[in-house]
C-alpha cells in the first residue's frame, strides 16, 4: 500500500476558499453605475463570463464583445477606462467582504487546520487581486493570516490568467516542491485545467457558478469540503502514486 507524499496543499481563492462570486458580481455591477455605464450583469451572463478568468480580461471581453460601437476609443483610453473600472469594482467587493458578505466555505478552515497540524504546508494560486485574498482572510483568520501560507501567487505576480498553469509553475518554484507532493484544491473548470497543466493532482469542490464545467482530470468531485478530511485527501493522494 503507497502512503501518500503530499506536503503541500493548494488552495484557490475564488468559489473554494469562500462563495466570492456573488460579491464579486454585484462590485462589478456597482462600478458600471458608478461609472455612468447602463451595464447590468446578471447571474446568467456573469457564469459565461467567468469563464475568463481576471477581473480585468473579463471587462474587456465583455466591451469587445458586447460593444463594438466603443472600440473606437484608442488602446490607452480603452485600458484607463478598464483600470478605473476595476478600482471601483475592487473597492466594492472589498467592503462587501468587509460587511461579512462574502462567507468561507464549509470544511476549509478545518482542512487548513489540520494540514498545518501535520506539517502539510498551505499555499494560494489564484488569478484574483492580492488586496481581494487580503481582505477575505484577514476577516477570516485575522490580521497575522498571511504567516498560515507558505506562498501566494496571485494577480500581481502571474500575469498569465488561468488556464495557463503560469500561477501553479510558480507556486511550484516558490515551494520548492514537485507536482507529486502537492494537492490543489479548485472550483472550475480553468483552475482545474492551469493545475493539471503543472501536472498537480487537483480535487474539485463545485459552487452554483462551476457545477456545469467540466472536470476531466480532477482527482474527484465534491460539493464542498464539509466532512473531509486530511486522510482522505492522503489516502486519495496516494492512490495516484501507486
Ligand atoms: C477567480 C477570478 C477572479 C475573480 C474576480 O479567481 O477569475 O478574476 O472572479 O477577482 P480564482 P478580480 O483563481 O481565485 O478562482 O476582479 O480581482 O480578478
Ligand atoms: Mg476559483
Amino acid at each position: 500500500m503507497s502512503t501518500s507524499n503530499l506536503q503541500a496543499l493548494i488552495f484557490d481563492v475564488d468559489g473554494t476558499i469562500a462563495d466570492t462570486e456573488h460579491a464579486h458580481l454585484a462590485a462589478f455591477n456597482h462600478a458600471f453605475a458608478e461609472d455612468g455605464l447602463d451595464w447590468f450583469w446578471d447571474e446568467a451572463q456573469y457564469t459565461q463570463l467567468l469563464e475568463i478568468s481576471g477581473g480585468k480580461e473579463r471587462l474587456l471581453h465583455y466591451w469587445r464583445a458586447q460593444h463594438p460601437d466603443m472600440q473606437a476609443i484608442e488602446a490607452n483610453a480603452l485600458n484607463d477606462r478598464i483600470e478605473r473600472l476595476h478600482l471601483l469594482k475592487t473597492a466594492a467587493y472589498e467592503a462587501a467582504v468587509q460587511r461579512g458578505e462574502v462567507l468561507i466555505r464549509p470544511g476549509v478552515l478545518n482542512l487548513m487546520h489540520e494540514a498545518q497540524a501535520a506539517g502539510i504546508q498551505l499555499a494560494i494560486a489564484t488569478t484574483t487581486s492580492p488586496v481581494n485574498i487580503a481582505a477575505l482572510l484577514r476577516v477570516a483568520m485575522g490580521d497575522d493570516w498571511r504567516w498560515n501560507f507558505s506562498a501566494i501567487q496571485d494577480a500581481s505576480t502571474a500575469a498569465i490568467k488561468k488556464p495557463h498553469p503560469q500561477v501553479y509553475l510558480q507556486m511550484l518554484n516558490d515551494l520548492n516542491l514537485d507536482a507529486s507532493a502537492c494537492l490543489a484544491i479548485e472550483d472550475s473548470s480553468n483552475g482545474l485545467r492551469a493545475a493539471r497543466a503543472a501536472h498537480i493532482a487537483t480535487v474539485i469542490t463545485t459552487n452554483s457558478f462551476t457545477a456545469h464545467h467540466d472536470f476531466t482530470g480532477a482527482l474527484a468531485v465534491l460539493p464542498d469540503l464539509a466532512g473531509v478530511n486530511l486522510s482522505q485527501l492522503q489516502t486519495m493522494h496516494a492512490l495516484i502514486g501507486a
